[in-house]
This record gives C-alpha cells, structure tokens and sequence, in this order.
C-alpha cells in the first residue's frame, strides 16, 4: 500500500507543511498541492466543501505526493468513512471533547477488530493500492481538534485512548472558549499558555501536536516551540492578498508621476 507521507514525516520528527483549502475546485486544489506542501487538507466544517466535490478535489491532491485530508465538518461516522473511500488518508475531526469522542472517531476510521469503519474503498484503493484494506488501519491518520473547554479538562483521557494519532489545537475557537478572541495568530491573551499545555501533553504521551497558523512566520515560531504540523493559512487567503495587493500597487501607479514615453 502506498505509504501515508505525512505519517511517516511526524514518526520522523520531520515538520510537516499543511496546505488548507477552503475550496474544492480542482484547478485551485492542484495549485496548493503543486506548490509543494506535504500534506494537503481540504475543510468541510469551514470551508465552502460539500461531499460531492471532495472527489475532484482528493484528485487533483493526488497528481502530487502531499498527503491528502480531510477535516469533516463534525464527528459524524458517515461522512469519516465516505471521506476514506474517496481517498482521504488522514481525518480531522473538529471539537473533540472527550475519551467517548475520540473512541467514536477512531472506530471510523478503523476497520474491524480495531474499529468499524465498514468496506468499500471505492477509489481509496486505486489511490493507495490493490493492498489497500490489508494496511489502511496502519495508514490511515486520526487528528483529533483539541478547541473546547472540555477538550482542556480531559486531555490526559483524550491522548490514551489507543488509535489516536495527533492533536491540532484550534486556537480561534480555543480562545474564544477561554474568553479570548478569535485572532490572527496568538502571541498574547489566553491562548499561548493553552497552546503550550496541549503541546506539552500531546509530546509527553507520545503523541506529536500540530496548529492552525494563520502566517508562515508564527507557523515557522510554532514549528520551533515543538508542533509537528502546521497550516500557513489558507488558499482563500492567498487570493485576498494577492488581490488586494495587486489593486494597492495599481493605485499607487496611478497616483504617481507619469514617466512619459512607453519605456
Ligand atoms: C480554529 O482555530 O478553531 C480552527 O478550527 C482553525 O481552522
Ligand atoms: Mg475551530
């Protein structure tokens, strides 16, 4: 079966570059991927990403090496298990609050004895190999959102349950739930003695943590402080900026001296 990359980088200490979509058009997705991120994720919670389009978009993902994810919009066994068929190899699963929580998520993403994700690998297997049901429980990634009050209290019962494979903090809603705000990325308030406790725990059990960075340089500060994964914001970002920067530079033309002749 064909190896989870991103998977073998976190067992590796290596640092992992997520790319994010919002978006599931292929053109856009292969464009994130092409970039050379190792692991691509493409949002249901958030982003504008229906079932029907994760197709393409786990397609597109695939004309390169990066690990495709997928974070579903809640811990619902039906949409994790449609997501691997499709070719995920790694779940995000949003708001995880308890041991129950990560045993319903992991059981999805399990085939039986270790769980009950049930067969039908539809174009996982043409993706990862004719060998695809005999190492999938192996490949495939478990990343639990750690963004909740509770999260917080029953860290030490989420990070033993057996099968789980990495933490992401959440900061925006890990803030918010601790009073904070919403932010860009976090330096100051609530969040950063939150972010080092779940750092600190996932690292103590083994288990490695990554974080939804919103610039290269926190995710690069991130990467230094010992998370294992991170975001460099996401592709609608990308086209905010350049779009906006673009329209600056042109206002800024034309508010400058003409030079005259065509050079
Ligand atoms: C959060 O910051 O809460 C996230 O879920 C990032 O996508
Ligand atoms: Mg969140």
């Amino acid at each position: 079966m064909r190896p989870n990359r991103m998977k073998a980088m976190l067992a590796a200490n290596d640092p992992v570059a997520l790319g994010w979509c919002s978006t599931a058009h292929p053109l856009i997705v292969e464009t994130v991927a092409q970039a050379g991120f190792d692991a691509v994720a493409l949002d249901m919670q958030h982003g504008a990403i229906d079932t029907g389009e994760l197709l393409g978009a786990l397609q597109a993902i695939s004309t390169t090496s990066a690990t495709p994810l997928v974070r579903v919009p809640w811990n619902d066994p039906a949409i994790v298990m449609k997501a691997l068929d499709l070719g995920a190899m790694g779940i995000i699963s949003p708001m995880i609050e308890s041991a129950a929580d990560v045993e319903k998520f992991v059981a999805a993403c399990r085939y039986p004895p270790a769980g009950m994700r049930s067969f039908g690998p539809t174009r996982a297997r043409l993706y990862a190999g004719a060998d695809y049901a005999l190492g999938a429980n192996d490949q495939v990634l478990t990343v639990a959102m750690i963004e909740t009050r509770s999260a917080m209290a029953n860290l030490a019962e989420i990070l033993a349950v057996p099968g789980l494979d990495a933490l992401f903090v959440g900061p925006a809603d890990l803030s918010l739930a601790h009073g904070g705000s919403a932010g860009a990325d976090w330096t100051e308030g609530v969040a950063p003695p939150l972010l080092e406790r779940v750092l600190h725990s996932g690292r103590a059990a083994g288990i490695p943590v990554g974080i939804f960075a919103r610039s290269p340089a926190y995710a690069a500060r991130m990467v230094q402080l010992g998370f294992s994964f991170v975001t460099l914001d996401a592709e609608l970002s990308y086209v905010e900026r350049g779009a906006v920067a673009a329209l600056h530079q042109f206002r800024q033309g034309l508010s400058a001296e003409p030079s005259g002749a065509l050079p």
